[in-house]
């Protein structure tokens, strides 16, 4: 009797266990798979998703309205064309170069140094959960200038938003769970806004409230959904690519000694990782009019999901691509967090990830504390693997054991 295959969902269980194991199949077989709960048609060809992702005329980010809007309280730039998109993008990259940067790399230093003392003596860590989920929750406060003290409350309200971003089939409740986790968010927000507006300082919630190019400026509103959008943002994927960094370079030692050896081959190992396991899995865009892919069209108006996990592991883009490999000729690692990137982690195109400058110096600059710190360090006996989301996807968590380090605590002598 012929076994009975059920047909591929991307909302299955086995793909949610392992995507990585469909996309060659998807690639060759299925590059244009349409699943009808969602009515979403996934991309999983590198040449098919960096089309998608460079042409803005032809697929729109419209969707943003009902994907995004909703929960972000406004308009956020990945929405705007033309001079308000340049002007308004002008002033957030402003915002992350130069001295901004700088303070924002004090923050993540003091952030990560005050996270990781407690479990130095212990010899043991959950990457995710013990540091890298506060980690970024507390840099990414920080550097707008909101109080670390509600911390657990604003990563409550932000998951929700998360949630409904990235959420591929929510049901009633939880869409109202993630709208009323923005409006608390949304108020929350308020009174700081007005408050940086009369007494600015040198964060970037102040930054954005009297910021101009162009004779452009932030609105209220503006400014709500970029503080709401980098919070997502900064939280959502952080967690996840150090981890993912510590579990490639974990399973390739021979890598993870010639990193420790030579510094200077972090920034390659993190452009890999971000390569192999991009944390933001899917980025969605909008037909604005019939588009064929690989001989099958996609109707104007519909939504297509470019599978940037698939992207970056196919083989017309990159040799032998299923393997980690921080040598790889094709990775490019100086290009790997500009426009020029092969890999598509931070997207492509108009919209290619505001944040990914930030992002780099970021994740570099907590590995290189972490990394001498964490001596010969291995997962824990027992620890089981397993990764977690569709949308943005990454380890539930990360129990890792490392020498302890002695007189690390609070010391009495
Ligand atoms: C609302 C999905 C966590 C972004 C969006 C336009 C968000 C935008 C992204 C990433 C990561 C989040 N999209 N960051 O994919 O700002």
């Amino acid at each position: 009797m012929p076994l009975a295959i059920p047909p591929f969902s991307v909302l299955s269980d086995a793909f949610d266990a392992a995507p990585e194991r469909f996309f060659a199949h998807l690639r060759e077989r299925v590059p244009v798979h349409y699943e009808p709960t969602i009515d979403g048609y996934f991309l999983s060809r590198h040449q098919d998703v960096k089309r998608v992702l460079t042409d803005q005329e032809a697929f729109t980010t419209e969707m943003l309205q009902v994907r995004a809007e909703p929960v972000m309280r406004g308009r956020v730039l990945a929405q705007m064309t033309g001079a308000e998109h340049t002007a308004k993008r002008k002033i957030v990259v402003r915002a992350f170069t130069g001295s901004a940067l700088q303070d924002q790399i004090r923050a993540i230093r003091a952030n990560a140094a005050e996270l990781i003392a407690p479990f130095l003596p212990q010899g043991r860590i959950d990457l995710v959960g013990d540091f890298g989920k506060p980690f970024a929750v507390h840099v990414a406060l920080d550097v707008l200038g909101l109080d670390r003290a509600d911390w657990q409350q604003v990563a409550r309200w932000h998951s929700g938003v998360a949630e409904f971003v990235t959420g591929l089939a929510l049901t009633p409740e939880r869409r109202r769970h993630c709208l009323d986790c923005a409006e608390r968010l949304e108020a929350h927000l308020a009174p700081v806004i007005r408050q940086r507006r009369r007494r600015p300082g040198r964060d970037l919630i102040s930054k954005l409230c009297t910021a101009e190019f162009d004779g452009i400026t932030m609105s209220d509103r503006d400014v709500t959904a970029l503080i709401i959008n980098v919070l997502v943002a900064a939280a959502e994927p952080a967690d996840k690519t150090i981890a993912l960094l510590f579990k490639h370079l974990i399973d390739h030692p021979e890598q993870m000694a010639q990193v420790r050896r030579d510094p200077e081959l972090l920034a390659a190992a993190i452009a890999e990782t971000l390569r192999l396991t991009p944390p933001v899995q899917l980025i969605p865009r909008q037909t604005a009019q019939d588009a064929v892919f690989a001989g099958t069209t996609v109707p104007a108006g519909a939504t297509v999901f470019c599978m940037i996990g698939a992207a970056n592991r196919d083989p017309d883009a990159f040799a032998d691509p299923d393997s980690f490999d921080i040598h790889r000729a094709d990775l490019g690692t100086a290009r790997s967090f500009t426009a020029a990137a092969q890999h598509l982690a931070f997207g492509n195109g108009l919209h290619q990830c505001v944040g990914a400058a930030f992002a780099r110096a970021e994740i570099e600059t907590v590995a290189a504390m972490l990394l001498p710190l964490l001596d010969e360090v291995r997962y824990s006996p027992g620890f089981r693997y397993r990764e977690t989301g569709l949308y943005t996807r990454g380890p539930a968590s990360l129990s890792l054991d490392f020498t302890p380090v002695r007189g690390s605590g609070t010391r009495r002598d």
